[in-house]
């Protein structure tokens, strides 16, 4: 499998609840590399467009209310098979399900709802390039002036 990266969030009650340092420990244990990490404050319009494929859902609202209460942890992760590997170790949406289902999963351990379940993870390709230069800027758009030519 080729290395890929995807995008890793600590979300603010997984930040607030001290759970960083174990998350990175699993995150380490687990074979990935931290590429680049950030701790941010979203506003509601940052959060709106993170979650844009949401905001016909009932949840948003809140959700929004939720993702801006406090500072995140965005991380980029790196390994093969980064997405699938990085989703199936942090489970299910519902954290509550998570509990039962899946009890040794990152939002088992910090996770409490359906919403707020402490960790994010990018759920294909496409949405990983586009969360990583959400948060971090794409490389690939750098351009190079030549207006000294
Ligand atoms: O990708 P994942 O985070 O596992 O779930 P999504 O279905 O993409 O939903 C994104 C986000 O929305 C979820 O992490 C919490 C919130 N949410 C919610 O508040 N209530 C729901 N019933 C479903 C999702
Ligand atoms: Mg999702």
């Amino acid at each position: 499998l080729e290395r890929e990266r995807t995008l890793a969030m600590i979300k603010p009650d997984g930040l607030s609840g001290n759970y960083s340092q174990k998350i990175k420990e699993v995150i380490l244990q687990s074979g990935f590399d931290i590429v680049q990490e950030a701790v941010v404050r979203l506003d509601a319009e940052r959060a709106s467009v993170f979650y844009a494929e949401h905001s016909e859902r009932s949840f948003f609202e809140s959700l929004v209310k939720y993702m801006t209460s406090g500072p995140v942890l965005a991380m980029v992760l790196e390994r093969p098979d980064a997405i699938s590997h990085w989703r199936t170790l942090i489970g299910p949406t519902d954290a509550r399900k998570a509990k039962t289902s899946h009890p040794n999963s990152i939002r088992a351990m910090c996770g409490l709802d359906s919403e707020k379940n402490c960790v994010h993870g990018s759920d294909s390709p496409q949405s990983a390039a586009r969360e990583i230069s959400f948060f971090f800027g794409d490389v690939k758009s750098v351009t190079v002036e030549h207006d000294e030519l």
